[in-house]
């Protein structure tokens, strides 16, 4: 007898709470099942206990909607149970609470107010009102958000751990609210709302070279809606007005992302979020038109996710004081500290150390510096309105002299970032891989903050397109990214619709040339919905996503005009190969114009693909045609008619085999003459941001699993490992971000948290470890697993969004033993080495086979 249980409840995308942003929410379950191969016949949904609808269906990720639409303000308990094709039912599953956290059309009133007397521009502020409570309260929700970053309290609670809301987005279109239940912070009687607030992205400077200015606006805004239902059925809406009062006051004397944040605990003021506060002095707050209304957050907001202790308290040669917490981190300082009245403490922060002083020549403009000004009495400091990339954080202005015991217990790294559920994990019997992989997690978990950046600590941070396009796949194993990438996914759709279909270099668009088309950085727009459907199964995604993907291609379409060839355009290329000289990052060995048409025939048969999924049939085989007839243009162009490109270079062959731009016997070719190259670099690598993702697939579909294997497990610069060698905690935008001897890279651009390097880590999962999905959403997996020279064992697991799902092998006296996990009401594809494929169903399974590596190789030390 089979016991089956349903083990979660997802309501859309998020799952940190069962949100419906819209009234037709999508459902998704997760099944333990002990009968192997379990596979489902039919579901049942029970909204509030008691309407049963019965489901045929054997999908359980992102069913539709079952009952009629939902209306806002809703809560419903909802239970699933699911029947399998063994006849057997499961129970009823937890019950979990969905609410509405979307608004009727109309219903958003709340007006953005600001400060009428704000002090200098980019003004933090405090505003507040109170409210009479006088019936009883049967629930109660903060619909709220601002231009610029925000937080409420009620009756002096902060409403919820969120900060830095309503996070960035492209403001001038699209702007977002929360939706917060409430009801336990209202009292009978007398309440009062507060907002405290600064500018955020909204008021920041972007641009490069001393040139940084304005774009959206110079003073901040709050918003906020509070709709209460009473247990009478009646029910009252309180929103931001001319009424409501405000303040430049407030510790937060002074807030930017790049420059930091100024708190003076002397300018506390109590009770200003309680009722009763006097504020009699305060003016009443400008009211500001606006003419985007808000739209409910659908991804999971910033918080704050781990705190770290101070590894080392170090005094530099020139005597200053810099805590060390062993780790790359984005995040802020909480610092509990007693000294003199007016006192200054300085914290400077970076992510080096250069002759053993903050190596800070790196954040260019960004002054990435709090100043905390003490009370005289005990204070605890910890910014809100800003955040920094950091390792090492230099303290100035200290009370005293800096216990390296005591104070250093004081000192606390608080981390944050978007609080996405992570749902991969990777080891292997090489410690520095493991390592590797470490860093490529504590990069995506600064660098996913808000929007998905380049990097987090330079006057820069933005949403560089071409660093997710080529990290999307990974950032999707690694964590569940799909509420937050298709939530950056609208500001992308929003942005080309302002600039006649070009996604541009950076989104939300800052810069003042960013809104160009570039090859591999543009070309976000087709991938990411493409990951999006095939790591998630949300073809939501998508078809929202589909105009936009679409437009995308059209543009670059007309770019290259007649002969489909795009040339003679400002490219990125493949930007810092190893070989560009540091002040030069896009002179790669490969050609722009290569890579520019490669991408284009790349992005139109991703078009074709999803418009065939969405059952666009005229659309499939106008963008596959276009796709063919680019794709002779670019092997007329740049390939010999004996399979050499034009730039005999890493990148060029990679994409032609991952690309699939070539037919079979190319392939073998450019397979071979790939190897030839990377054995010719003595197993180092030779490409940028364009080829680095690819390059270990390229080999290894083509039958060179073992240079994929040697340009892996490199130790020397420029590789994968170098930085981890270096010890790097995050991966660095550069092989060479730190030289072999220790210094700064020269060039005015290095950072050490750039994620896109890290991308070879979807095929650490995909093919080393063998797990990847076959079919959209890991439907269907395909075990394939590639043991490689120099390793005993790699493993990983990965939370798909049907469940748990395992593969790896170990070797051992010339066997390989493989095992994989595979979720209920999915099956995988088993491909090993020298064995015919089979199919599986759901369970544990074990394989043990031959090792197919030379036997010279197995113990093949590092290289
Ligand atoms: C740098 C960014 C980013 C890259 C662009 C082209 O400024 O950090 O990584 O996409 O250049």
């Amino acid at each position: 007898m089979s016991t089956t249980r349903v083990t979660a409840v997802r309501v859309e995308r998020r799952r940190d709470g069962a949100f419906a942003e819209t009234p037709t929410p999508r459902l998704s379950w997760t099944v333990a099942s002990d009968g192997p191969g379990w596979r489902q016949s039919a579901a049942e949904v029970r909204l509030d206990g008691t309407e049963v609808a019965r489901l045929d269906t054997a999908e359980s990720v992102f069913v539709d909607w079952p009952y009629p639409p939902l209306v806002p303000h809703a809560r419903h308990t909802l239970e699933v149970r699911v029947t399998g094709d063994d006849g057997g039912t499961s129970p009823w599953s937890e019950p979990v609470t969905l609410r509405s956290v979307f608004l009727a059309d109309g219903e958003w009133q709340a007006a953005f107010v600001a400060l009428a007397q704000p002090e200098g521009e980019a003004c933090p502020g405090l505003v507040r009102t109170e409210i009479d409570v006088d019936k009883e309260v049967a629930s109660a929700t903060l619909y709220a958000s601002a231009q610029g970053v925000y937080q409420v309290a009620i009756n002096g609670r902060d409403v919820d751990d969120a900060v830095l809301k309503p996070g960035w987005t492209s403001y001038q279109y699209r702007i977002e609210h929360e939706a917060t239940d409430v009801t336990g912070l209202l009292t009978t009687g007398r309440n009062a709302v507060g907002i405290r607030f600064a500018g955020g992205w909204f008021t920041e400077e972007y641009g490069f070279h001393g040139s940084a200015r304005r774009v959206y606006g110079d003073q901040p805004a709050v918003a906020a809606q509070l709709h209460i239902a009473y247990t009478d059925g009646t029910s009252d809406v309180v929103v931001t007005g001319s009424h409501w009062r405000g303040a430049a006051a407030g510790p937060v004397v002074s807030s930017g992302i790049y420059a930091g944040e100024r708190i003076d605990a002397r300018r506390a003021v109590s009770g200003w979020s309680a009722p009763g506060f006097d504020d009699s002095a305060w003016p009443a707050v400008a009211v500001r038109d606006a003419d985007v209304v808000p739209e409910p957050a659908t991804a999971e907001p910033v918080r704050r996710t781990e705190e770290l202790v101070v590894q080392e308290v170090i005094t530099t040669p020139s005597g200053k004081t810099v805590l060390d917490f062993g780790q790359n981190l984005v995040g802020w300082l909480r610092v509990r500290v007693a000294g003199p009245e007016g006192q200054v403490i300085t914290v400077r922060h970076a992510e080096v150390l250069e002759h053993g002083e903050l190596g800070v020549r790196p954040l260019r403009h960004a002054r990435a510096t709090d100043e905390l000004v003490l009370s005289g009495g005990e204070d605890v400091f910890e910014p809100e309105f800003t955040f920094h990339g950091f390792r090492y954080a230099e303290l100035e202005g200290w009370p005293g002299e800096f216990d390296s015991e005591l104070d250093a217990a004081s000192v606390t790294a608080v981390v944050v970032g978007s609080d996405m559920r992570r749902s991969g994990w990777f080891e292997s019997s090489e410690p520095l891989l493991n390592r590797l992989h470490e860093n490529v997690v504590w990069g995506m978990r600064g660098n996913f903050l808000s929007i998905p950046t380049d990097c987090p600590q330079r006057d820069e941070r933005l949403g560089w397109t071409g660093d997710i396009q080529v990290f999307s796949p990974t950032a999707s194993t690694l964590f569940d990214s799909d509420a937050f990438l298709s939530a950056w996914l609208k500001d992308v759709a929003a942005e080309q619709a302002a600039s006649d279909g070009v996604c541009g270099f950076v989104v939300p668009q800052v810069l003042p040339d960013g809104d160009r088309a570039a090859a591999a950085w543009g070309d976000a727009a087709t991938v990411v919905p493409t990951v999006l459907f095939e790591r998630f199964g949300d073809r939501r995604a998508l078809a929202e996503q589909y105009p936009s993907m679409r437009a995308w291609v059209d543009k670059v379409v007309e770019l290259a005009g007649e002969g489909l060839l795009w040339q003679g355009m400002f490219q990125f290329g493949d930007w810092l190969d190893p070989d560009s000289p540091p002040d030069n990052p896009g002179q790669a060995k490969v050609d722009k114009e290569i890579v520019a048409t490669a991408h284009l025939v790349r992005s139109a048969r991703l078009v074709a693909r999803a418009a065939r999924e969405l059952g666009h049939a005229e659309d499939a085989s106008r963008y596959a045609d276009i796709a063919e007839r680019t794709r002779q243009a670019w092997l007329h162009e740049y390939v010999t008619p004996a399979g050499m490109i034009v730039s005999d270079a890493q990148t060029a062959y990679a994409m032609a085999i991952a690309y699939e731009l070539v037919d079979a016997d190319a392939r073998t070719v450019m397979g071979e003459r790939l190897a030839e190259l990377v054995r010719r670099a003595d197993f180092h690598i030779g490409t940028g941001f364009v080829g680095t993702p690819i390059i270990a697939d390229a080999l290894t579909t083509t039958g060179h699993a073992d240079v994929a294997g040697r340009l892996l497990l490199q130790t020397e610069v420029p590789s994968w490992l170098y930085a981890v060698t270096m010890g790097a905690t995050t991966v660095w935008e550069r092989w060479d971000s730190m030289l072999p001897d220790g210094s700064i890279n020269p060039g005015q651009m290095t950072s050490f948290n750039h994620y896109a390097f890290g991308a070879v880590t979807d095929w650490m999962y995909r093919r080393l470890a063998g797990l990847a999905p076959d079919a959209a959403g890991y439907r269907r997996l395909r075990i394939a697993p590639v043991p490689i020279a120099g390793l005993d064992r790699a493993w990983a697991r990965h939370e798909t969004p049907y469940g748990m799902a395992e593969s790896g092998w170990t070797a051992t006296d010339g066997e390989i033993r493989v095992r994989a996990v595979v979720p209920a009401n999915t099956t995988a594809t088993v491909e090993l080495p020298g064995a015919e494929p089979v199919e599986v169903g759901s369970g544990a399974h074990e394989w043990t086979i031959a090792d197919p590596r030379p036997a010279e190789e197995h113990t093949l030390a590092r290289v």
